[in-house]
C-alpha cells in the first residue's frame, strides 16, 4: 500500500470506531511504517475527516501524557498532543450522558486560553505565559478507540491522543496571580478525594508542556492562535466514568469545576 492510502485507511477506521462506538486493535501491530512522525500525519487526516463529517472546526489543542502518573498508567513515557474541536466542548452545569462513549475516563486539567498568537520555533515558558489571557479549571474526557486503552506512542498520536470531550470552568485566574508549579489540585469522585496533585506534576511547570507543544507544532508549520484553548495534560491518573458519577476538581487560586454524568 502507498503511504497516503495507509494514512487514509487508519484515519477512517479510527473515525468509524468513534462514531459507531467500537474498539480497534492498535495499528502498530499491522503497520511497520507507523512511527510517531507518520502518526501525526494520520492525526491530521483524522481531524480533516472529523471537521468535514461532523461540520465542526478547531477550538484548540491538548497535551497528553505530560505527568508521571499518566505516563506510568499508560506505559508510554513521552508526551503527545492532539486537537480539540468545537463539538467536543461540554458546558459546565449540563449533565453528561455516557452513551456516546466507548469506555471513557475523566482527568483533571488546567486550561490555558490564549489572547495572542504564539509564533516561532524557540518558544519558552515565558512566551506561553505572556500570550495567555487566563487559566481555568478543566476536565478532559478521554475515550481511546483502542481495545482496553492498549496503545503505543504512535498509536495514541494517530488517535488524536484519545480526545473525546472537554469542559472548562467558569472561574478563572491570571497567570501572574498564581504560582503554577505550586498550584494545588484536589480531584473528587462522588465527594471522595481520589487524587491530589500540583501544577509541577505536569513537566515541572504546566506552561513548559505547552511550550514543548508549540515548538513541535512549528516543525509541522502550525502554531497556537489567539482565541484557542490548550489543555495542559492531566495532573493525575485518569478515572473510569460510570453513569451517575459526579466528579469535581478544585485548584488553589483559580476555582473549581464539577460534572455530573448520567446513563
Ligand atoms: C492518552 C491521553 C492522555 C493526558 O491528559 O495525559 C491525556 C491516554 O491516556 O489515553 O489526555
Ligand atoms: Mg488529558
Amino acid at each position: 500500500m502507498i503511504k497516503t492510502d495507509i494514512i487514509d485507511d487508519i484515519a477512517m477506521k479510527l473515525h468509524e470506531a468513534e462514531s459507531n462506538r467500537f474498539e480497534v486493535d492498535k495499528f502498530t501491530d499491522d503497520y511497520d511504517e507507523l512511527n510517531v512522525e507518520f502518526a501525526y500525519e494520520v492525526q491530521e487526516r483524522l481531524i480533516e475527516i472529523k471537521c468535514e463529517k461532523e461540520r465542526t472546526k478547531l477550538a484548540g489543542r491538548k497535551l497528553g501524557l505530560t505527568s508521571k502518573s499518566k505516563q506510568e498508567m499508560m506505559g508510554v513515557h513521552e508526551p503527545t498532543y492532539g486537537v480539540l474541536l468545537e463539538n467536543m466542548e461540554l458546558i459546565e452545569g449540563e449533565k453528561v450522558s455516557i452513551e456516546p462513549f466507548i469506555h471513557a475516563k475523566v482527568e483533571p486539567e488546567i486550561a490555558f486560553v490564549f489572547d495572542r498568537d504564539v509564533k516561532g520555533d524557540a518558544i519558552s515558558v515565558t512566551d506561553i505565559l505572556q500570550a495567555t489571557a487566563y487559566i481555568a479549571p478543566a476536565m478532559e474526557i478521554i475515550d481511546s478507540r483502542y481495545r482496553n486503552f492498549n496503545f503505543t506512542l504512535a498509536d495514541v498520536v494517530a488517535d488524536n491522543s484519545s480526545s473525546s470531550r472537554y469542559i472548562i470552568g467558569d472561574s478563572f485566574g491570571k497567570v501572574e496571580e498564581v504560582d503554577l508549579r505550586l498550584m494545588g489540585m484536589v480531584f473528587r469522585k462522588n465527594s471522595e478525594v481520589i487524587a491530589t496533585s500540583a501544577g509541577a506534576s505536569v513537566m515541572g511547570h504546566p506552561a513548559r508542556a505547552i511550550a514543548w507543544m508549540a515548538n513541535k507544532l512549528a516543525e509541522r508549520g502550525q502554531s497556537i492562535r489567539a482565541g484557542e484553548v490548550v489543555l495542559s495534560g492531566a495532573l493525575s491518573e485518569a478515572f473510569t466514568i460510570e453513569a451517575s458519577d459526579h466528579f469535581s476538581v478544585s485548584f488553589d487560586g483559580i476555582g473549581s469545576l464539577e460534572v455530573q454524568f448520567t446513563e
